[in-house]
């Protein structure tokens, strides 16, 4: 039996890579009857029924699956925000890693259209982030700046493109692989909504090996999925205080004897990160009032 991944899924066709061939696949009917049971990205076993043409019988175990967008076997998402235009904001940012970390998908930060940036302001939120263990990557695709090195932590990994629109994701996954030619522009000028963006999610391979994907961008983020008690859980510098709290059941507000307010007030976290905890915690209350 032949190997190979699923790159993209249109009508009734699976596009199934293996080596530097693309495969044209159907599906055996019993995959048809479960929904979402056949994913971009899933690993299958394939029968080649003529050239370059086969059909898909067997899904291999999924590492693991995203649900925005539906991806299988994803490894990490690259949370891309620009420094400005529109300009960085950390409580988004915040948000945005939340998800991520609900997912359990290893993450990269990356602050693009550093030619517009004012370094020195940038510093404070860089170092904020690196310091609970994130890597940043800093980048414009303007000077070319830290491609390479956000190409390095997307070798033989399968990676989303994360982040609000304007960002410049489809500019630098057009800069990492010439050809991928992926339409990009000022939010205003993309006239007409899902004009330009894809709608189905797809695995762009890169020439070194590993596959992206590109996202439309989005501000809306949502908990819906997250409990209290678990959200301190995607706040990795909250967690490694909370189990000096007095109570195990603190959920970091208004609890005494709280080692997550203590390290905010020294200092230890930072107030940005923790207000932006308090603010999710306050919707996801809001959430469970509205069932
Ligand atoms: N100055 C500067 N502009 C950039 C840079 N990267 C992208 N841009 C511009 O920013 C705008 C938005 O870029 P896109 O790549 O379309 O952004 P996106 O994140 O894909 O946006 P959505 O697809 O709407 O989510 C475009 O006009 C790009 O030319 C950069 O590094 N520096
Ligand atoms: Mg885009
Ligand atoms: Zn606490």
């Amino acid at each position: 039996m032949l190997t190979g991944v699923v790159i993209k899924a249109y009508s009734s066709y699976y596009y199934v890579q293996t080596g530097r061939k693309v495969i044209t696949c159907q599906v055996r009917g019993r995959f048809k009857k479960e929904r979402f049971s056949l994913l971009v990205g899933d690993e299958v076993e394939y029968s080649a029924t003529g050239d370059d043409k086969g059909v898909i019988e067997q899904i291999l175990p999924r590492r693991s699956m995203l649900k925005r967008p539906m991806v299988a076997n994803v490894d990490q998402v690259v949370v891309t925000f620009a420094a400005v235009n529109p300009d960085i904001s950390t409580a988004l940012v915040d948000r945005f890693l939340v998800l991520a970390e609900s997912s359990g998908l290893d993450i990269v930060i990356c602050i693009n259209k550093l030619d517009l940036a004012d370094i020195a302001e940038l510093e404070p939120i860089t170092a904020v982030y690196r310091g609970i263990g994130y890597p940043v990557i800093l980048t414009s695709t303007r000077s070319g700046a830290g491609v390479e090195e956000l190409a390095g932590r997307l070798y033989n990994r399968i990676s989303v493109f994360a982040g609000p629109s304007g960002a410049g994701k489809s500019s630098l996954l057009n800069a990492l692989q010439p050809g991928l030619a992926l339409v990009t522009g000022e939010v205003s000028e993309k006239i007409g909504r899902g004009k330009h963006t894809t709608r189905y999610a797809e695995l762009l391979p890169l020439s070194g090996g590993g596959f992206v994907v590109d996202t439309p961008g989005f501000s809306l983020t949502e908990f819906s999925d997250i409990t209290e008690p678990e959200l301190a859980y995607f706040f990795p510098d909250l967690a490694a205080m909370a189990p000096e709290c007095k109570f195990s059941t603190c959920v970091h507000n208004k609890e005494p004897q709280c080692a997550v307010k203590h390290a905010t007030a020294e200092g230890r976290i930072a107030r940005q990160r923790y207000d932006s905890y308090l603010d999710i915690l306050g919707e996801i209350r809001e959430n469970k009032k509205g069932f």
